[in-house]
């Protein structure tokens, strides 16, 4: 069964993977597993065959599509019913960048541990992400980046978190394939996660 939501968010069949998910959940797979072994693995597998040309643009859309589409149906899963929220976050792209299904996974694994999540979308300019923090009052802004060229534009909103008297009530955390532990402590984060389990337990442990 993961192996069919596998090879079907590879091929990016829709249909394909709603029923492997559904079959999977039928008998009783974990829906973390599920995540895991079928799909997470599945876009890694995307991500190595765009890096050797043996797939293009067009491709990575349709699995992207697949894994989002599955994401849909495994969301209820992964979140824990009534429970009260016990922070919010906001999430975020950031600017030049439309990767979003790691924020959305990010954000799936903060709510199944408690928190509301204020998703601010992708391609989020620093003035949007201000905005969104004097609205919502959350205790972490969480941003996403996947691209080496808009990694910069972390350091560049959490300056501007500076600039508008923000920075100092909010805890920042950020992540994303190219974002490391050197990179954070350089642009001044305060948590970095690799991944959107360790991200839910960092932010958990914080709180
Ligand atoms: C799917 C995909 C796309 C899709 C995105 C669809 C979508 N809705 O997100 C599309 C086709 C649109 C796309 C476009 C492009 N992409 Co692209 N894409 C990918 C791919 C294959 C998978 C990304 C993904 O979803 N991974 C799965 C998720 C679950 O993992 P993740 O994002 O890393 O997130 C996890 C962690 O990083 C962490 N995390 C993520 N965010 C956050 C935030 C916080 C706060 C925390 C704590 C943790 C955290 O937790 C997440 C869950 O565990 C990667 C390859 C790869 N191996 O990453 C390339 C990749 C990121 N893309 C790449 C490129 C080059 C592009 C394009 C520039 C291509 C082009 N020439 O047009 C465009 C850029 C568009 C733009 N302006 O953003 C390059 C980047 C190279 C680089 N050095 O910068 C990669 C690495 C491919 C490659 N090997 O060359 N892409």
């Amino acid at each position: 069964m993961l192996e069919k939501i596998y090879e079907n968010v590879i091929k990016g069949n829709i249909a394909g993977v709603t029923e492997g998910i559904q079959e999977a959940l039928a008998a009783n797979q974990d829906p973390s597993t599920i995540l895991k072994q079928g799909m997470i693995a599945a876009m890694e597998e995307v991500g190595r065959r765009f890096e050797n040309e043996e797939c293009y643009i067009p491709e990575m859309l349709i699995a992207a599509r697949a894994m989002q589409s599955g994401l849909s149906i495994l969301r209820p899963r992964l979140i824990q019913a009534n429970i009260e929220p016990i922070g919010k976050v906001v999430m975020g792209t950031v600017k030049g960048d439309l990767h979003d299904i790691g924020k959305n996974l990010v954000g799936m694994m903060l709510e199944g541990v408690g928190f509301e999540i204020v998703d601010v979308g992708t391609s989020v300019a620093a003035a949007q992400f201000i905005e969104a923090i004097e609205t919502h009052q959350p205790k972490f802004v969480g941003m996403s980046a996947l691209l080496t060229t808009t990694m910069p534009e972390i350091g560049t909103t959490i300056k501007e978190f500076q600039k508008a008297g923000v920075r100092d009530q909010i805890i920042v955390m950020i992540g994303g394939a190219p974002i490391d532990q050197k990179f954070a402590d350089e642009v001044g984060a305060d948590l970095y996660a690799p991944d959107a389990a360790a991200a839910a337990n960092k932010t958990k442990m914080l709180l």
